[in-house]
Formats: C-alpha cells, sequence, structure tokens
C-alpha cells in the first residue's frame, strides 16, 4: 500500500464530546486505506471565530493512508455525516469537525480542499496537539520549525489538556 502520511484536527462541542471524538477515530480507522497512526492528548479549548458557543474538545491525528488527498477527505465527511453532523452555521457549534492538516509536504488547492489547512498557524487548539503529536514536523510554507510557531501563539491559555493519552499504535485513546 502506497503510504501517505496525514494529520487531521478533529473537534467536537455539542452532545457527548469525548464519544464524538473516539467514534470519529474509529470510523477512520475502520477505513481499509486508513491506519490511525498516532493520537494526541484530547484538549478542551475556549471557542475561536465565534465565541459565544460551549467550549470544544480537540485533537490532532497522524494517519498513513493510501486514499489520495480528494478520496480522504470525502472519508471525512462521510465520519462526519455518520457522527449526525448537519450543515450548521459557519465558526458556530458542531457535533464533530473533521479538517485535514497536511497531507505529506504537498501543497493542495482545489475547489473542496486547501492543504496545509489555511488557518492551522495561528490556531492554537490546532498546533498544540500537533506539536505533541508530531514536534519535529516541517510546514510546508513555513521557515520556522513548528515549536518556534507555538512557543508565538498568543492563545495558549485557552488550550488545557482535558484527557491525557497514551497515544502510540490504533487508534489509541486508550487512557494513561
Ligand atoms: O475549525 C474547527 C471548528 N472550530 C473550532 C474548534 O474546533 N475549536 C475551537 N476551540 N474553536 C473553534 N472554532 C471553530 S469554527
Amino acid at each position: 500500500m502506497v503510504e501517505n502520511q496525514a494529520f487531521l484536527s478533529l473537534g467536537s462541542n455539542i452532545g457527548d464530546r469525548l464519544q464524538n471524538l473516539k467514534e470519529a477515530v474509529r470510523l477512520l480507522n475502520s477505513h481499509p486505506s486508513i491506519k490511525v497512526a498516532k493520537c494526541s492528548s484530547i484538549y478542551e479549548t475556549d471557542p475561536v471565530g465565534y465565541e459565544d458557543q460551549d467550549l470544544f474538545l480537540n485533537m490532532v491525528i497522524h494517519l498513513t493512508t493510501a486514499l489520495s488527498p480528494s478520496d480522504l477527505l470525502d472519508a471525512c465527511l462521510k465520519a462526519e455525516f455518520s457522527l449526525g453532523r448537519k450543515r450548521e452555521i459557519r465558526w458556530g457549534p458542531r457535533t464533530i469537525d473533521l479538517d485535514i492538516l497536511l497531507y505529506n509536504q504537498e501543497n493542495i488547492e482545489t475547489e473542496k480542499l486547501f492543504i496545509p489547512h489555511p488557518r492551522m498557524a495561528e490556531r492554537a487548539f490546532v498546533l498544540v496537539p500537533l506539536y505533541e503529536v508530531a514536534g519535529n514536523i516541517h510546514l510546508p510554507g513555513k521557515s520556522e520549525p513548528l515549536e518556534a510557531l507555538v512557543d508565538r501563539l498568543p492563545d495558549k491559555k485557552g488550550v488545557r489538556i482535558w484527557k491525557q493519552i497514551n497515544g502510540e499504535g490504533g487508534f489509541g485513546l486508550s487512557e494513561s
């Protein structure tokens, strides 16, 4: 199998947030062409964008996949749909949100896909868990290492560890 490396950001702030994240990881890992290699801890995060909504749980996962970026997006949308996500207001509350952050070191721009995710470098709820799972990774188009981007984030206080995860192997979510 061709092994592409991808990183996804997961977020939920409606219903049983932990269950939503776990189920999304399980659904992705049950896809025959996706293997979830590592999960970050789960963080409770202050909402960004539209602030008058409940706190999010966020995490980042590293997966290997034979899927193209566009097929990976379809798999994410299918998982979101099975978890009952509706097309809600932009920036508003959501049962589950799956964003492809990185796909190898590729820059991809299509009608449906922007990779690297355009706002990831300013978002503490993305960079903090990404740094946990892949501290050495380099973001395409950025000259600075990930660590420097994390250090410069102004709103790290809004991202707090909620559940520590032993992320190695399988789809994880085993507790420490
Ligand atoms: O883009 C992801 C959805 N989202 C989030 C999120 O996942 N976490 C936090 N903290 N704020 C957010 N605002 C939006 S939109």
